[in-house]
């Protein structure tokens, strides 16, 4: 799990490239459709699926400014996620192991904007961050 030092790497580096969080959120959702196919299942009733489309810069956005909120809820993902939970398992039904594929697409994503920043140990703390978010969003599942 985050220790503290993983839990301050992540807010510093949040800090330091949410301003893009828009571009972030809309590669990472147009890598996931592109590379794994199987997730745009869920996005059928999207006029667009295409990288740069409106739908995925709008759901790239809207993605972020969720990851943002729980980088403020960081000492408490299970609780400050509930409900995002509840949506995605009985709402939208998105089967939990594509959390996990989206996780990847950012550290992807991240790693080509930022690879100053990008360290290994900002890398380590980032994976477990959304480890972690992917955790608290499959808690409404069991
Ligand atoms: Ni997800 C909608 C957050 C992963 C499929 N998703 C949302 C919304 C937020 C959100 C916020 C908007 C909720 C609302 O309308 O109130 N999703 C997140 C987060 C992650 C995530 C934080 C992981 C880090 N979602 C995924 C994954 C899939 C997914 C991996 C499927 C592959 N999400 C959806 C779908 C919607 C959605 C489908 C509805 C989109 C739409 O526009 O209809």
């Amino acid at each position: 799990s985050l220790s503290a030092k993983d839990k301050e790497t992540v807010k510093a580096f949040w800090a330091k490239v949410s301003g893009r969080a828009g571009d972030i959120g809309s590669d990472a959702v147009a890598r996931m459709l592109t590379v794994y196919p199987q997730t745009k299942t869920y996005f059928s009733h999207w006029k667009d699926l295409s990288p740069g489309s409106a739908p995925v810069r709008k759901h790239g956005a809207t993605v972020m400014a969720a990851v943002t909120d729980a980088v403020s809820k960081i000492d408490d993902l299970t609780g400050g996620l509930l409900s995002l939970s509840e949506l995605h398992a009985f709402t939208l039904r998105v089967d939990p192991a594509n959390f996990k594929v989206l996780s990847h697409n950012l550290l992807v994503v991240l790693s080509i904007m930022f690879p100053q920043d990008f360290t290994p140990e900002v890398h380590v703390a980032m994976d477990k961050f959304l480890a972690a978010v992917a955790l608290a969003l499959s808690e409404k599942y069991r």
